[in-house]
């Protein structure tokens, strides 16, 4: 929390994973965010435009996201060989970035790593926070955790649904400036890893994850 603080991520949802039960109803918007509450679906193309002042979301310098990204190394144990990130203890927190800078297009990077699988212990309260740091056309990213596996058509909600777990709305990419002077939308949401399994997570916008953009989630 004091993270998310610190960077100003002021969107956030809190939600129970649970397989048994309708996520939307335990879901709880608070913190501001644009007034789109949990559930909604993505609506084709309009947030398709760089961050500016209509975001609401949380918002990173570039100084302030290559500190989140180092502080994404020491968040679990990474082993980059089985491209795994493992974490322990009753709070975890994950510092995601979707697209970073030297990374392929569609990809999620944690602690360096490409849409690794994230290994969290049953019952941990999980901080997850993703920041977009991706540029141009159609590159608004978002993440939803679900049951269900890839492959991933077009239109990869109309497969997963709303997931259990989202950071929605779609993060905008990043300003029309250099790397170094541009800032990056950030959104967080916290949720019990309640039930054990193997669960991923999806990028909803349009074509990514059929592309790729995706990873495991496994809790146990
Ligand atoms: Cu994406």
């Amino acid at each position: 929390m004091f993270r998310q603080r610190q960077i100003g991520v002021r969107a956030a949802l809190v939600v129970a994973l649970s397989l048994g039960a309708p996520v939307a109803s335990t879901a709880q918007m608070y913190g501001g965010g644009n007034g789109m509450g949990p559930g909604m679906m993505m609506g084709g193309g309009e947030a398709n435009h760089p961050v500016d002042a209509n975001w609401n979301g949380g918002l990173l310098s570039y100084g302030q996201a290559q500190t989140y990204i180092r502080d994404g190394h020491n968040q679990g144990k990474v082993n980059a060989k089985a491209n795994t990130v493992t974490y322990s203890g009753p709070d975890v927190t994950i510092n995601m970035v979707a697209v970073q800078p030297g990374h392929d297009d569609q990809t999620f990077e944690v602690a360096g790593l490409t849409n690794p699988t994230l290994i969290v212990p049953l019952g941990a309260t999980v901080h997850l926070t993703v920041v977009n740091m991706d540029y141009g056309d159609n590159m608004e990213h978002g993440l939803i955790l679900t049951p269900a596996p890839p492959p991933y058509p077009y239109i990869s909600m109309m497969y997963t649904g709303p997931g259990l777990v989202r950071v929605e709305p779609l993060l905008p990419w990043r300003s029309e400036k250099d790397v170094a002077q541009a800032h990056y939308a950030a959104l967080s949401t916290t949720f019990v890893a309640r039930d054990p399994g193997r669960f991923w997570y999806v990028c909803p916008t349009p074509k990514h994850a059929e592309q790729g953009m995706y990873g495991k989630f496994e809790i146990r």
